[in-house]
């Protein structure tokens, strides 16, 4: 009987791993391998990535599984959030003027509780990566003020950001994570995206993503993450802009469960 439950994911996790060494008859060598690369990870600062390449689709499914029916699908965070991106005051993202000819993208839509209701004054995250690939505050000393940004919902529960169309996106392959996708034959593309994520006081988080409808990658991403449906969108313009809007709602926090001993 597990302790507590850090005993309990601990060892089911441990066990799993034993199992699988076992399974594959795995051998020193390739034990001290894998540690050696797990180090050679962490120094090139990937961990975050590369766990999120393969676990973060499962994490996301665990949370789909216990959420309320009606709330909005969740998706992967993925490792590039930033919890000090600018509040944008002018509803414009700041991007790059070096990537001359992206286009302009709107990224809008309401934020309401399970029940309907309309959420005013709710925090948004909206985050996305320059035409190739990378992210503010993260790569290439890029500034963390490009590519991201705070926004909140207006009186009626409804928000808009202008920023600009992502492309489709490989996740960092020149690294210890791109080579082992490569050395396993798979590739290392993810579908353009837009990151959100919806905080309010007494509610659960919603973490998700955007897509688009045209891009061959949303059904193989290389994070094995499932594209949700409602979150694809075809191709609409406005003024030149491509728009992108949804519907995004959020469930009360369920009240915390008695702390098992
Ligand atoms: C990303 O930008 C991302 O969104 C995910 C889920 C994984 C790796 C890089
Ligand atoms: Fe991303």
């Amino acid at each position: 009987m597990a302790n507590n439950r850090l005993d309990q994911v601990v060892t089911t996790i441990s066990n799993a791993v034993r199992d699988a060494v076992r399974d594959e008859n795995v051998t020193f060598e390739e034990y001290r391998a894998a540690i050696g690369y797990i180090m050679k990870t962490a120094q090139a600062g990937e961990l975050p990535l590369f766990i999120d390449v393969f676990m973060n689709a499962a994490i996301v499914s665990v949370i789909n599984k216990n959420a309320h029916p009606a709330a909005s699908p969740s998706d992967m965070e993925g490792p590039y959030f930033l919890d000090n991106a600018p509040e944008i005051t002018d509803g414009k993202i700041k991007t790059m003027d070096a990537y001359a000819d992206d286009e302009p993208l709107i990224v809008r839509g309401s934020v309401k509780d399970v029940d309907g209701s309309p959420m005013a004054n709710v925090l948004i995250d909206v985050w996305s990566s320059t035409p190739d690939g990378k992210y503010g505050g993260i790569h290439d000393n890029i500034p963390v003020e490009y590519y991201r940004g705070k926004i909140r919902t207006d009186a009626e529960g409804r928000f808009e950001v202008e920023t600009t169309v992502p492309v489709p996106y490989q996740i960092p392959h020149k690294g210890p994570t791109g080579a082992l996708l490569e050395m396993m034959g798979r590739h290392s593309w993810r579908p353009a995206h837009v990151h959100l994520k919806v905080r309010h006081p007494g509610y659960r988080d919603l973490i998700t993503q955007l897509y688009f409808e045209e891009d061959e990658w949303v059904t193989k991403d290389c994070c094995e993450g499932i594209v949700p449906e409602q979150f694809v969108y075809p191709r609409v313009m406005e003024d030149g802009k491509r728009v992108l809007e949804a519907d995004l709602f959020i469930e009360p926090q369920a009240a915390p469960a008695a702390q098992a001993a």
